[in-house]
């Protein structure tokens, strides 16, 4: 007999949720431009637009709130948060950010020079953008398997070593400053890298005299793939295993919102002392001093004991098994869904889903405003919209992936909530030919897809073509 889990916490508070019949969806999707980023939350059911400071916090971290040191410079919380990112993460110094692109933004401008290259497992958003602003161009190493949303490897996260080897080679090293590795890549589907690939990268890098900065963003997630599928990991601690992961690396940015568990919050670490002493200058102009970064005393307490939970074995297989619970329904029931399923999120391929539309009619974008339309599930387009558009060319780019993004937060929604946006998709899926495209009214000029509009490209302007939710919401 298969033995069922459940949450490893009790829920202390409660938020309630409204639920908007059809027509208020409906009107509350045409006002928002047809783009889930402008949706009201009120009008949200169930919100899966990102696992990115939507977290749940313990009573422990609300508890620190209290003890929260609001003093300017040398606040104890933030030594109470240096304490518990070198213990977890293991490197030398520290840099607070109000959140990870802040530690972007520093580290792109101290290491990028006009006309660098920086390589990466596969692009993300902010990341990118900070990397283009500094006058890099971003180089994709990742396997060439990622790209395919139904190739089932365990790592799907790894960097092509031939690949980088090619891109030293082609532009030579001293044009590369860092190699940016993503554990575990967002846009990938929350795939991870393997501990192999990580110290394989890190050597090659080390012959060529290359930094290996991670994103450290989803780093407990992937140390927990990396226990379940890699060999001679079973047996370890995800703290052992995280060590182990960022020894085979320079530095890192981290988005804390994620694996952190709070609701705001980042840093920038690494070992080198003097990119550590520029870093202290320069967060001075953009965050706040070095004991702050940007943050509240209290949100640098709230973080450190996030870190301490991260790392609890428990929670993160509740975590990676309530979104694999959630995609398991999806693939028994025929759904194309990126696989393996990831950490953070289940992505729905959207081109797959919507074959009857053309990759300009924007079947992502499509496919989640019809979700919300459905049942009030918000999503996440991450396709050609999140793709923007080429720098010198002017063209959109054309992401191989076209998926909406079922994000879901940590310690927010129960398996029962998983239940209801499965039946929604599915629901969805079966009168998927009604779907109509969308095109985009209103294009700002970057991360075009936080604020652009849209409307449906039928003949009646409406998203359904024929009307008829099958839902009782
Ligand atoms: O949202 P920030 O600035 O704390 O972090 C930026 C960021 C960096 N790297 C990765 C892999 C991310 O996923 C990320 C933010 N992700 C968001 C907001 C998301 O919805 O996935």
């Amino acid at each position: 007999m298969k033995r069922r889990t459940a949450e490893p916490y009790k829920i202390k508070a409660v938020e309630p949720l409204k639920m908007l019949n059809e027509q208020e969806r409906k009107e509350a999707l045409k006002k928002a431009g047809y783009n889930t980023f402008l949706i009201n939350s009120e009008d949200v059911y169930i919100d899966l637009l990102t696992d990115s400071g939507t977290t749940a916090m313990s009573d422990r971290q609300w508890g620190t709130l209290m003890t929260g040191d609001e003093a300017y410079a040398g606040s104890k919380s933030w030594y109470k948060l240096e304490q518990a990112v070198k213990e977890i993460y293991g490197y030398n110094f520290v840099i607070p950010t109000h959140q990870g692109r802040g530690a972007e933004n520093l580290l792109s401008q101290m290491k990028i020079k006009e006309g660098d290259y920086v390589p990466g497992n596969m692009y993300f958003t902010t990341t990118r953008a900070h990397q283009e602003l500094n006058g890099a161009t971003f180089v994709d190493i990742i396997i060439d398997e990622a790209h395919d949303s139904l190739y089932d490897h365990p790592f799907k996260g790894n960097v092509d070593l031939s690949k980088l080897e090619s891109l030293i080679h082609e532009v030579g090293a001293e044009k590369i400053p860092y190699v940016c590795i993503a554990v575990t890549v967002n846009l990938a589907g929350g795939q991870p890298v393997s501990m192999k690939n990580m110290r394989d990268v890190y050597e090659l890098c080390q012959k060529h005299g290359i930094d290996v900065m991670y994103d450290a963003t989803r780093c407990v997630e992937n140390a927990f793939f990396i226990q379940e599928r890699e060999e001679g990991y079973t047996d370890k601690s995800i703290k052992d295993i995280l060590k182990e992961m960022f020894s085979y690396s320079d530095g890192c940015t981290m988005s804390g919102k994620k694996d952190c568990l709070v609701n705001t919050g980042g840093f920038l670490a690494m070992n080198d002392e003097k990119l550590y002493t520029r870093a202290r200058e320069l967060v001075v102009l953009y965050e706040g001093m070095p004991s702050y970064g940007g943050l509240a005393g209290r949100d640098m307490e709230a973080m450190a004991q996030g870190i301490y939970e991260s790392i609890d074995d428990n929670y993160i297989k509740h975590r990676i098994h309530q979104v694999r619970y959630l995609g398991e329904q999806l693939i028994e029931a025929g759904i194309p869904v990126v696989k393996p399923i990831g950490g953070h999120a289940v992505f729905l391929d959207a081109r797959e889903f919507l074959p009857h539309l053309k990759h300009e009619e924007l079947p992502a974008q499509s496919l989640a405003a019809a979700l919300y339309l459905d049942s009030g599930v918000r999503s996440m387009e991450r396709g050609i919209v999140s793709g923007g558009r080429n720098k010198v060319t002017g063209e959109n780019n054309k992401p191989k992936l076209e998926l909406v993004r079922l994000t879901i937060p940590r310690r927010v929604y129960t398996n029962n909530h998983m239940d209801v946006v499965a039946d929604s998709v599915i629901s969805l899926y079966e009168k998927r030919d009604q779907i109509s495209g969308l095109k985009m009214t209103y294009e700002p000029p970057t991360l075009r897809f936080f604020n652009a509009r849209f409307e449906p490209l039928s003949p009646s302007g409406e998203l359904m073509t024929n009307e008829t939710s099958s839902t009782t919401t």
